[in-house]
């Protein structure tokens, strides 16, 4: 019934559009207020279509004649010709990059809503599944999530294009919440490897709303089911608070068919804890690292390294809290090899090895 009453919604919401229907703003291919992941999905509906130019076209954020009507129109009776951003006369590449793309969230007149369409679980609805790479990470790590649409037991038909909406803890992602992003995974979705898949990917690093959409271009539709994408983020290096936890959700989901029918989607939601890090003797009792030569004359140019375990990561720190970079260089098992940092200061030092056991911490100093 979820499914049935959203469909309903959505068919109702699409054909409520043409109240702005005479003017034509480059990039709001359905022309419902917004240019958004949605649009693309339409543009990949009208791709390679062609019907006359639209004069005085251009592809600036203002309201432009729509001109001369196309003999096509989507299902909803909405007129191609608002597929053809840039006015060209063609609907192409060029109506993604240099119009769909540089207005990206631009608005105008009045809102309708799109008609995403998300659906309870324990349905017979598709579902898209977040799986990171790992369920903790430490500061600083790298983490991977993957996004999959469907499975074996409900796979997905009819696939044309998905439209996200989602958020993400940007305040726990490096870079002031830049160091995230997002490549498609085209196997299943292109398997016949045609390159007709257009995608983009929209974050805001201060708010963390991040928007993907995946579309095909040939007006033919897939079955299957799989990954369609994944995430790559850098967690921030200095966390602050108590157990802190990454959050990446989706808000929203579009998944429509080849003829814009929408089919509700089960959305996730993945938490990854964030281990804290831990300066200090004794974290790790069982585990144990030696460097040598310690100390350390001015002319040695490198380390030798043992360590009981594993080591994702070092981190040197001198008296004062300052962090020199130090990258291990594998030796052999348990041995690494740990180019000194150039104009290392005289003084001592704290060597911190990260392992997935906690954190083993050793002394250093270096001599004039
Ligand atoms: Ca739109
Ligand atoms: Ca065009």
């Amino acid at each position: 019934m979820t499914w049935l009453k959203n469909l309903k919604i959505a068919l109702l919401l699409c054909c409520t559009i043409p109240a702005q229907a005479q003017m034509v703003w480059p990039g709001d291919v359905n022309n419902n207020g917004i240019v958004n992941g949605v649009d693309l999905l339409w543009l990949g509906l009208a791709y390679d279509a062609n019907g006359p130019i639209r004069p005085g076209a251009s592809t600036g954020w203002t309201p432009q004649l729509l001109g001369m009507p196309w003999e096509q129109s989507f299902f909803c009776g909405l007129n191609y010709a608002y597929a053809d951003a840039d006015g060209d006369g063609d609907v192409d590449e060029k109506d993604l990059e240099e119009a769909l793309l540089p207005n990206f969230r631009q608005i105008h007149g009045t809102f309708t809503p799109d008609g995403y369409a998300n659906a309870e679980p324990g349905g017979k609805n598709p579902a898209i599944t977040l799986l990171p790479s790992a369920t903790e990470v430490l500061p600083g790590e790298a983490l991977t999530i993957k996004v999959i649409l469907g499975d074996e037991i409900l796979p997905t038909t009819n696939f044309y294009g998905i439209a996200l909406k989602m958020h993400y803890s940007s305040g726990l992602v490096n870079n002031n919440g830049a160091d995230i992003s997002f490549t498609t995974q085209t196997s299943w979705i292109d398997p016949e490897n045609e390159g007709i898949v257009k995608d983009l990917y929209y974050k805001d690093s201060v708010s963390g709303d991040v928007e993907v959409a995946i579309v095909r271009s040939n007006q033919i539709p897939v079955d299957g089911h799989g990954s369609i994408g994944s995430f790559s983020i850098i967690i921030e290096d200095i966390i602050v608070g108590i157990a802190p936890q990454f959050e990446l959700r989706i808000d929203s989901v579009m998944l429509i068919d080849q003829n814009d029918t929408i089919t509700a989607v089960v959305a996730d939601t993945v938490f990854v804890n964030i281990k804290q890090k831990v300066r200090g003797r004794g974290i790790e009792p069982d585990g144990r690292m030696k460097i040598s030569p310690n100390p350390t004359g001015p002319d040695a140019t490198a380390w030798r390294l043992e360590s009981t375990e594993p080591l994702h990561h070092l981190e040197l720190i001198d008296g004062l809290g300052r962090a020199f970079p130090v990258s291990p260089q594998p030796a052999g098992e348990f041995l690494w090899l740990v180019p000194k940092p150039a104009n290392l200061p005289p003084g001592a030092y704290w060597l911190s090895g990260y392992t997935e056991k906690g954190v083993l911490i050793t002394h250093l100093i270096q001599v004039f």
